[in-house]
């Protein structure tokens, strides 16, 4: 079996959430044969010299099943663009491209964060291309840490104020944009995370039946979606 989860949002903050991944990265994870993090693993990225305690303890813990033999690759998200080669190599997770056909037991499955199938959202899709833009993330990266975080709290803040004003329709994905995906790769199968709305949803694409599976954020418990030669399933899990 393959796992795949997103959207943890850990962050010191949120004790019982990192200890519930803890948990399942020496628990379930162990059986699985990859395990694929689909983005937003932590609350905000503001680069990999962030001294915080708790990106050392996660780095560790995920290193520790990846020498168990479970390999593990990563998607960013929105909120941790910016996770780079030295938290990778502490962590041996394997960065993956913003999308990636992987091919399951016969199954070609599309994977991507979500964000950028947000199309109708033009406040966010601005937003991400400027953040997106190498010179200004290697600009931003140069900051002291007290300025970088001062940044990512206005924009926390920011995001916050606006997404109170946007209504659910505008911050789910637009349904072209996920089938112009499926088109794009011709695949079936696509699983992603970003929207918080777990569900596996039935549509059409290149003629023929198609799935989107979207998986849960970690609020008060897990979400994993498991891959099987059989079937793809949506699992909600205690912490
Ligand atoms: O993240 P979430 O769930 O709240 O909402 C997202 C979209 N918002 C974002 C912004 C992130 O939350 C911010 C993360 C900070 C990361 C670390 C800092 C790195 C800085 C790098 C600089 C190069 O992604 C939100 C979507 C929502 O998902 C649903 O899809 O709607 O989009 C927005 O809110 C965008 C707004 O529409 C406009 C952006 C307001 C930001 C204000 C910036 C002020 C900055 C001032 C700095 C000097
Ligand atoms: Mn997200």
């Amino acid at each position: 079996m393959i796992l795949f989860i997103a959207d943890l949002h850990l962050c010191s903050e949120e004790p019982a959430i990192t200890a519930g991944f803890l948990r399942f990265l020496a628990g379930t994870a162990r059986e699985a044969q990859a395990l694929y993090i689909l983005g937003d693993l932590f609350e905000a990225w503001i680069g990999d010299d962030d001294p915080e305690p708790l990106h050392g303890e996660i780095a560790l813990a995920i290193k520790d099943l990846v020498d168990s033999g479970v390999p593990c690759f990563f998607i960013h998200g929105n909120r941790d663009f910016l996770l780079g080669k030295r938290f990778a190599r502490l962590s041996g997770m394997t960065p993956l491209p913003e999308e990636k056909v992987l091919d399951l037991y016969g199954r070609r499955i599309l994977i991507l964060h979500g964000d950028t199938l947000c199309t109708d959202d033009a406040g966010y899709q601005a937003f991400r291309r400027k953040v997106h833009q190498p010179w200004l993330q290697r600009l931003f990266l140069a900051l002291p840490l007290f300025m970088r975080k001062r940044v990512a709290a206005r924009m926390r803040a920011g995001s916050k104020a606006a997404n109170s004003s946007k209504t659910l329709a505008i911050m789910d994905v637009n349904q072209q944009a996920v089938i112009d995906a499926l088109t794009r790769y011709q695949v079936q199968w696509m699983i992603h995370g970003h929207t918080h709305r777990p569900e596996i949803h039935p549509l059409t694409a290149n003629d023929k039946p198609a799935f989107r599976c979207v998986l849960g954020a970690w609020h008060t418990r897990g979400s994993m979606i498991k891959v099987t030669p059989e079937n793809v399933e949506l699992i909600p899990f205690d912490f």
